[in-house]
Order: C-alpha cells, then sequence, then structure tokens
C-alpha cells in the first residue's frame, strides 16, 4: 500500500460520473434542439426524434401497431415517445459512463446514436435529400458540445491544467440545453405556421352537388344499444402508420395519376373542389377487427367519383392494380377492376360528415372504396395513384404478410348485453350490428346457448355499403348463459363459425358474448 502512495501520481483525470453524464444529457438536448429547429424548414419529419418513432413504427407488426392503438388508444403515440426517450436517456448515461476519463468512447457513442437518426431520415419518401440536413446538423452539434464540455471539464476536476470549475462547465451545459429547448420551439413554430389546420379551417363548406338521400328514422337502434349509425368523426376510429399526422395544406396538395394510362394527368385541390361533389355513406373497417371488435365506423363521406379522374388518365387494360401512394410514404394496392367499376362508388373524398376531412383521416384528400378493408382501399393524405401489375409494385402490408385481395368479410357484432353483464331473467333484450359492404345484410340470428336460431328485427337499409343495426329479445333463464349472433348476407353466405385469425384477410367467427340473468 505504501508502495502505491509513493508512485509518481497517475495523470488519468477522471470526471465524477454525475459532471459526465451532465455532459452527454446537454449533448443529447443539443442533438434534439438543433434537429427540431431544422426540420422546421426542412419537413417536420425530419426532425430525428419523430423519423425514429416513426421508424420504429414501420418496423412493428400490423398486430403491435394495432394492439399499440387498440390498447393505449390516442396515447400510444405518447407512450411511444416516452419509450425513445428513456431509451435515449440511457445512451446518455452510456456515454457519460465510458467517457469518464476520455471523450472517445462518448463521441463513437454519440456518432452511432446520431448515424441512426439520420438512417431513419433517409428511409422516408416524404422528404426530400435536403431533409437529411436535420440529423446531420443535430449530430454535428451535438459531438462539438460533447467534446467542448468534455475538454473544459476534465482539467477543472484535476486542477492540473486551466479549466472550467465544475460549477462553469454546469452553468455553460445549463446554457446550452436552454438555447436547444428554444431552438426546438422555434422549430415546432415553424413547422406549424405551415399546418393543415389553418388551410382546412379556410376551406369554407363543401357543398354536394348530388346529395345522399336523408337517413330513415329507424336507420338504427340507439335506444336499445346498438351504436349511432353515423359516427362522430371525433370518434371515428383511426389506424394509420404516422407518428406524426401528416400535415398537408391543401393549397400545396396534388393528386398524380400515372403508370398504365393513356397520359399523365394532375389534379389540384381547386380543381377537385370544383367538380360537381358527391356524397356517399359508406361504412369502413379494418382487417385487423377482430370478433367483436370496434374497428369500424360509418361516415356521409364528400369528394368526387374516382372513376372520372381515371377516365381522364385513361387505364389501360393491361394495369392490374392502383397503387396508391400517401405524403406519410404509406402504399396501398387496390385491384383496378374494382377501383374502375362504377358501380362500386369508389371515390377520392375531401369531406366527412359535412365538414373537410378532419387531418387525421386523411386531409386534404384519400381514398374511400365500399367493400374493401382500409389497408387496401383508404389511402390518407394520397397524392399518387399509379396503374400498375401486382408483381411491380407491392404495398406497404402486402410487404408484412397480408393478403393481396381483401374485401370486406361479412360479419356481426353484439353491442348489448355486454361482455359478462348482469341482467334480470326474463326476456333479454340482444342488440347490435352487422356488415357485409357492397353485398348487404339479409339476416341476422342470435341464440342463447344451443338454443334455437331467432331471427332479429334489422334496421332500414341505408344502402349496401353500410352497417345494418339489429335487436332481438330472446327469452333467458336464471343462470350463466352466452349469446351468439350470425348474419346472413344478400348472397346467401351465412357467416362460418370458424374462427380465423385477422391475418392474412380478415377474421371470421360468431361474436359470443357471456352474461349472467339472475
Ligand atoms: N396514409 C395512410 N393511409 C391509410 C393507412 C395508413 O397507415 N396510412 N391505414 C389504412 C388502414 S389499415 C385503415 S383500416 C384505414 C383507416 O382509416 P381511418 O383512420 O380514417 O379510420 O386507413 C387506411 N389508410
Ligand atoms: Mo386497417
Amino acid at each position: 500500500m505504501s508502495a502505491l502512495k509513493e508512485a509518481p501520481p497517475t495523470v488519468r483525470p477522471r470526471l465524477s460520473l454525475g459532471l459526465a453524464t451532465a455532459i452527454s444529457l446537454v449533448a443529447l438536448v443539443t442533438a434534439l434542439g438543433v434537429g427540431h429547429l431544422v426540420a422546421g424548414f426542412v419537413g417536420y419529419s425530419a426532425s430525428p426524434f419523430v423519423a425514429v418513432a416513426d421508424f420504429v413504427i414501420a418496423h412493428s407488426p400490423h398486430p403491435v401497431v394495432v394492439w399499440a392503438e387498440q390498447t393505449l388508444g390516442t396515447a400510444d403515440k405518447t407512450v411511444l415517445k416516452i419509450g425513445i426517450a428513456v431509451v435515449l436517456l440511457g445512451f446518455a448515461v452510456l456515454a457519460g459512463q465510458v467517457s469518464r476519463a476520455r471523450p472517445l468512447p462518448g463521441q463513437v457513442l454519440v456518432v452511432v446514436v446520431g448515424a441512426f437518426g439520420i438512417f431513419a431520415v433517409y428511409e422516408r419518401t416524404d422528404v426530400g435529400q435536403l431533409a437529411l440536413l436535420a440529423p446531420v446538423l443535430a449530430l454535428a452539434a451535438s459531438l462539438l458540445v460533447f467534446s467542448w464540455l468534455h475538454r473544459r471539464a476534465l482539467p477543472a476536476e484535476t486542477e492540473l491544467r486551466q479549466g472550467f470549475s465544475r460549477r462553469q462547465v454546469l452553468q455553460r451545459g445549463a446554457g446550452i440545453a436552454a438555447g436547444a429547448g428554444v431552438a426546438a420551439v422555434v422549430g415546432e413554430l415553424v413547422s406549424s405556421s405551415g399546418s393543415a389546420a389553418g388551410s382546412r379551417a379556410s376551406v369554407g363548406p363543401l357543398v354536394a352537388a348530388r346529395k345522399a338521400p336523408p337517413l330513415p328514422a329507424d336507420a338504427d337502434f340507439q335506444k336499445l344499444g346498438s351504436p349511432p349509425f353515423i359516427t362522430p368523426n371525433a370518434n371515428f376510429y383511426r389506424i394509420d402508420t404516422a407518428f406524426v399526422v401528416p400535415q398537408v395544406r391543401a393549397e400545396d396538395w396534388q393528386l398524380k395519376i400515372h403508370g398504365m394510362v393513356d397520359r399523365e394527368v394532375s389534379f389540384s385541390y381547386a380543381d377537385i373542389r370544383n367538380r360537381p361533389l358527391v356524397e356517399r355513406v359508406v361504412t369502413l373497417t379494418c382487417v385487423s377487427n377482430e370478433v367483436g371488435g370496434d374497428l369500424i365506423s360509418t361516415a356521409n363521406f364528400i369528394g368526387v367519383d374516382l372513376v372520372d379522374l381515371l377516365s381522364a388518365a385513361g387505364v389501360r387494360p393491361g394495369a392490374q392494380q392502383m397503387y396508391a401512394t400517401s405524403v406519410d410514404g404509406f402504399t396501398c394496392g387496390t385491384p383496378s377492376s374494382v377501383a374502375l367499376d362504377p358501380a362500386r362508388g369508389a371515390m377520392l373524398a375531401i369531406g366527412m360528415n359535412g365538414e373537410p376531412l378532419p387531418v387525421e383521416h386523411g386531409f386534404p384528400a384519400r381514398i374511400v372504396i365500399p367493400g374493401l378493408y382500409g389497408y387496401v382501399s383508404a389511402t390518407k393524405w394520397v397524392t399518387d395513384l399509379e396503374f400498375t401489375t401486382w408483381d411491380a409494385r407491392q404495398a406497404y402490408w402486402l410487404q408484412r404478410g397480408w393478403a393481396e385481395q381483401a374485401p370486406i368479410k361479412t360479419e356481426s357484432r353484439i353491442d348489448v348485453p355486454r361482455t359478462s353483464a348482469s341482467v334480470p331473467a326474463g326476456r333479454v333484450r340482444v342488440a347490435g350490428t352487422a356488415w357485409a359492404q357492397h353485398v348487404g345484410i339479409a339476416k341476422v340470428e342470435v341464440r342463447v346457448d344451443q338454443g334455437p336460431w331467432q331471427q332479429a328485427t334489422l334496421s332500414a337499409e341505408v344502402n349496401k355499403d353500410t352497417w345494418r343495426m339489429w335487436w332481438a329479445e330472446v327469452p333467458v333463464p336464471v343462470g350463466s348463459h352466452t349469446v351468439s349472433v350470425r348474419a346472413t348476407d344478400q348472397s346467401g353466405y351465412t357467416q362460418t363459425d370458424h374462427p380465423a385469425d385477422p391475418v392474412p384477410d380478415g377474421a371470421t367467427g360468431w361474436h359470443k358474448v357471456p352474461f349472467t340473468a339472475g
């Protein structure tokens, strides 16, 4: 021990763990602030934090995306943000830990994390090359701050050379962090000044030349427990892969139709608005809707007939799919035959329930095609329709194992009684909804346990592209029971009891609800 004491002092200055960590944290905050500031000018989604979050979503399987939206609701993106923040903080602490003596290990870590941010932005299709400036400058600023603070802090700890005192380092660090915060706020303000909300507010009323017929009074059985026929925009289910809702101003929007067509055509928002608008009430459904699930909603969409736009381009006979692309890079393939069928009523929608499309439902414009699950039809923020073959292009969810053809399956759902409800024994009211878009519902039957099937009363048919409500009263003795429902569509097909998962082309099976009668 004494020999050690007499040895010449090792000139290996080390930062305290606290100070080293503080320096890494300032470097991290600098990266995020600078990235967000630059993104304000080159495109919001180039903000490294946003791009990394989107990257995580894009590389998650559909059930995970849907599970997150289902269980966490609109908080799912917040949870993701917090998760990424925690991981980044972990890296910062690690960077501090490994670079107490020398800055190099920390610098390497900064570069590794920064490179991931650059890659996440590089992968995006909704921003140009210029967008790479955001993560690149973020990385450069972060590296600079880390190295500078580190160099100044090291001698301060050992008092061998003139450097900043610990207090000075912390003061400089806090100043830089505050500056980064201001930069982030400026970036946010710059991006939102060009946001879609303002553009949407100035669209004005959308008046259809061909209105949808008024809804019959008995279109739903809301008083008996069915959902309202028209889903209010705020309650309309929402499924998309966008971490940040794409902000597209109507003034900047364009739809290009190209590929296997006679002539390439483009439409501006004004071009679409100035056409005679049609209204069409349609029930959208997500392929990930489980039996009994609520990824289904109905709206009165306002827009133009897609066939009219397509005939302006002149789709060639060999085109098998309409490959739609959204500003956020999402892609979607629809059979050309369906898109071009005048009887189908495919729309380019710009309005929903009397308002311009809500930003999260695709403002300024989206595709709506009755009878097909959303992932093969309902592209939001759509800007590009390419006519091509199935071989030439594989849409987003096709690449992830979902089916090429995905017509909506005939299904039904019980809304009352709720699962595990207790009801008085005797005559029990059962109510819910059924759908077979573009075919129409013919009959809904319910039964208690293994009892006989009993026909339910159907709501008035609004059109074949929408859901239909039903209700029935069934005799139920005291005890535990299960009520089941099955629908028959107008092609004569009765829903199979065979349970199938949503993957690859939609769930099947009867909805069964256990309850108690007392
Ligand atoms: N741009 C874009 N459009 C999209 C999606 C998406 O992830 N991105 N998801 C599709 C899916 S899977 C469904 S079910 C519907 C949902 O439309 P909604 O959110 O308006 O209910 O949008 C479709 N359009
Ligand atoms: Mo979906």
